[in-house]
């Protein structure tokens, strides 16, 4: 925690107009920087961690290395706090009720979850996959007809919050999973969809990170594992098997740091659960939200060269950034994961790597912290579900097309379909 004569000092130095480098900053030390076009234009797209704009300010939380990156860019900072100290701002962007109001905990998450199961029993089954270490579980439903059997249909996975303070990504797969659960009876399509197709909703991969994000400190990204080091958390999507470590830019090896990859590949319960899910079913494509910035990603991130299929993978994305424009106008842009940076041991890059499917990030809005960053009002909840449902519905379908195109169900040069598993259901 942050000395007040630390504070002072950073305060006299941004006074003088000093760099604040010349106090003891340390990683996780939210600074600030003028909010000036100039610098926005200096720190767009880059690795910096931007939490929001406030007050004429851009607030940034500190990793190893940053210190020097902003000196380089020449971009006076000043300390703002330490972590645990800061509170959101009063935007307008939390007009939430209780700690997290419309969003959803843990414990609401997993009520809601045990309701779609025992309301639609017929086309839904809840599953826990394993348990996190703090020991809550991590739960996957899954929507289609006859869902207690392997049948032989095509499987999507959806995914949310690898990142705790991305609370929206919770929302999205979680309203996918009411929508067509409760549509079921009413919509042809949606009975169509649900009957000929496995749909896989695993909306919180990192339940005890949102957890510690709504009840103590609300820009936590990581898991909460305590690293030998005495610092708290893995980035969960830096921790998966394909092409872990490959460097130290995209991901970093210091346990202090938002983006540690771990001590090895699938170290942490969360990814190794994810890996279970994946290893046991036949999935044909994924999904895995996050946010913020619009962007619709696909393989690869570790490396600057193009994945083997991503002209393929460039064609779905640009269709469902084309497919969610229309609905309130907001404009996702299609791009290789590496274009935004370079990350290792990421979600997607697993997923297309080990499975040979496609895997998509999207990063959901708002477009910049202009936006509100990381944090999405209540009220925007419906509408970020209602512009992105038409995706993930062409996503089922391609899904269905394919399956149903290569007779069945095999994968043209692709890896033998795994052999589906057990998994345990719930009681
Ligand atoms: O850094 C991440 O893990 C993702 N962004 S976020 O702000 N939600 O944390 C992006 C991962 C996508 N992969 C690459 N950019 N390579
Ligand atoms: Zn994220």
């Amino acid at each position: 925690m942050i000395t007040v004569r630390r504070a002072a000092a950073a305060l006299i130095a941004s006074a003088l107009g000093f760099l604040a480098s010349t106090t003891p900053l340390v990683p996780q030390d939210i600074v600030s920087v003028r909010a000036t076009e100039e610098n926005k234009a200096k720190l767009a797209r880059s690795p910096l961690d931007l939490l929001m704009e406030w007050d004429h300010k851009l607030y940034l939380v500190l990793a190893p290395g940053d210190v020097s990156r902003l000196q380089s860019l020449g971009i006076p900072f000043a300390l703002e706090t330490g972590r645990l100290a800061v509170s959101p701002p009063p935007s307008a962007a939390l007009s939430q009720g209780g700690l997290n109001g419309a969003y959803h905990s843990y414990a609401e998450l997993e009520r809601e979850l045990l309701d779609i199961a025992r309301d639609y029993p017929a086309i839904a089954k809840l599953f826990r996959l394993g348990t996190t270490l703090e020991g809550r579980t991590i739960y996957a439903l899954k929507i289609s007809d006859r869902p207690e059997l392997n049948e032989d249909e095509p499987e999507v996975l959806f995914l949310g919050c690898h990142h705790a303070r991305e609370w929206i990504t919770v929302e999205v797969p979680l309203l996918l999973a009411r929508y067509l659960t409760g549509e079921y009876d009413r919509d042809e399509n949606v009975r169509n969809r649900v009957d000929s197709a496995e749909v896989w909703i695993v909306p919180l991969v990192n339940p005890d990170g949102l957890e510690y994000s709504i009840q103590t400190y609300r820009w936590w990204r990581k898991n909460r594992r305590l690293n030998d080091d005495g610092s708290y958390g893995v980035d969960l999507n830096r921790n998966y098997g394909y092409q872990w470590g490959a460097d130290d830019e995209g991901s970093s090896p210091a346990p202090v740091s938002d983006v540690f990859r771990g001590r090895e590949p699938f170290s942490e319960p969360e990814t190794s659960i994810v890996r279970g899910l994946c290893e046991s079913r036949d999935f044909r494509v994924a999904v895995s939200y996050h946010n913020f910035s619009q962007i619709i990603l696909y393989a690869w991130g570790w490396t600057r060269r193009p994945s083997p299929n991503a002209a393929e993978y460039a064609a779905m994305a640009a269709r469902m950034a084309d497919l969610i424009r229309p609905v309130n106008g907001r404009d996702y842009t299609p791009e290789p994961a590496c274009s935004l940076y370079l990350t290792n041991g990421d979600t997607v890059d697993y997923i297309t790597g080990t499975l040979g499917i496609p895997a998509i990030t999207i990063e959901l809005p708002p477009l910049d912290i202009v936006h509100g960053g990381f944090m999405n009002a209540e009220s925007d909840i419906s509408s970020v579900f209602a512009e992105n449902l038409p995706a993930m519905l062409y996503l089922i379908d391609d899904a269905r097309q394919k399956f149903a195109a290569s007779g069945d169900g095999e994968r043209p040069g692709r890896p033998a379909k795994p052999k589906k598993g057990k998994l345990d259901a719930l009681k």
